[in-house]
């Protein structure tokens, strides 16, 4: 049960089913929005279609439900549009890495001051468990009782590809170190990208809390890890990480100008967008057509 003093809550429970990772995720966000002390006046989500958009009503905030795959541009044309608010993309992996893969590409590419929160439960939920990039081999799934005839898409490797200035892993069975995650994507100056591998009880009965927590580890734990050196950071894992789910603040380069501060048509203009638009009349535009 979500507790009701956060500014964030709305008078709607989402109807996940029971253990879904994706409570934890969205009280985790609330937790971080509120901690931050940002008001819910001057803060844009974006959902997807699939079961991680479910959530859209019980966030008290400015949202917007985009077609499936397009919570990211629906969030970077908001964040352009007005830069004092804090925007967030919400996304499953089928979104992220399926119908929508190259709005992520374009996103860390521009750096824009984004969050894109991806919920990775490793499977197309919503339409009852089929397989997608990130679903483990053989894994059997709705239509596949062999599992998926495709490889894996590397993920991490995919995304350290784009140099993100901001990659953090984390986990919906630890809100803790979730909300820290979200904080520090939140402030970062630039397009913070936290991918969550969240737990979905009905489609991906293996990933289970125990099984998470023998396959994983958090960066922090080896000694060498430097997540501000990005040449480091591909060079990790390229060649030395093992095969376990690695989590934690990933990459941070700080310092990267974001894709509004390099626009040279904005220097120097004190007013956002949003404020600058002008209303025309067009009846007499629209006279021709009548
Ligand atoms: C272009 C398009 N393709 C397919 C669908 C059908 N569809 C709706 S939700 C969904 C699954 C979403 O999976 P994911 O993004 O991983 O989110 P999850 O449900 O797992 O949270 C699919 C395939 C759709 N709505 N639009
Ligand atoms: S199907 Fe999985 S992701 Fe969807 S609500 Fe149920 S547990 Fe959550």
């Amino acid at each position: 049960m979500e507790n009701n003093t956060n500014i964030y809550n709305t008078e709607l429970i989402p109807t996940w089913c029971p253990g879904c990772g994706n409570f934890a995720i969205h009280a985790s966000l609330k937790s971080a929005l509120s901690e931050l002390k940002i008001d819910p006046s001057s803060t844009y989500i974006s959902f997807d279609i699939g079961c991680n958009g479910n959530g859209a009503g019980s966030i008290n905030a400015f949202g917007f439900k985009g077609l499936h795959g397009r919570s990211i541009p629906l969030a970077i044309g908001a964040h352009l549009a007005n830069r004092k608010f804090t925007v967030i993309a919400d996304i499953g992996d089928g979104g992220c890495f399926h119908e929508g893969l190259d709005h992520i590409v374009h996103a860390i590419r521009s750096n824009y001051d984004i969050t894109i929160l991806i919920h990775n439960n490793m499977n197309f939920a919503l339409t009852t468990g089929q397989a997608t990039a990130t679903t483990q081999q053989k894994k059997a799934m709705y239509g596949l009782p062999d599992g998926k005839p495709e490889r894996d898409l590397d993920i991490i490797n995919f995304l350290l590809s784009l140099s993100p200035t901001f990659y953090a892993r984390g986990y919906s069975g630890d809100l803790k170190t979730l909300v820290v995650l979200m904080k520090e994507g939140i402030k970062h100056k630039g397009c913070s990208v936290i991918e969550i591998i969240q737990l979905c009880p009905t489609y991906n009965k293996e990933l289970t809390p125990m099984w998470f927590a023998e396959y994983s580890a958090d960066v922090a734990t080896i000694k060498e890890y430097d997540n501000s050196d990005i040449k480091k950071v591909k060079n990790f894992f390229n060649n030395d990480a093992k095969d376990i789910i690695y989590t934690g603040l990933l990459s941070k380069q700080d310092g990267i100008p974001t894709f509004y501060d390099r626009l040279p048509s904005r220097e120097g203009i004190k007013t956002d967008l949003v404020e600058e638009v002008k209303q025309y009349n067009v009846k007499n535009l629209l006279k021709d057509f009548e």
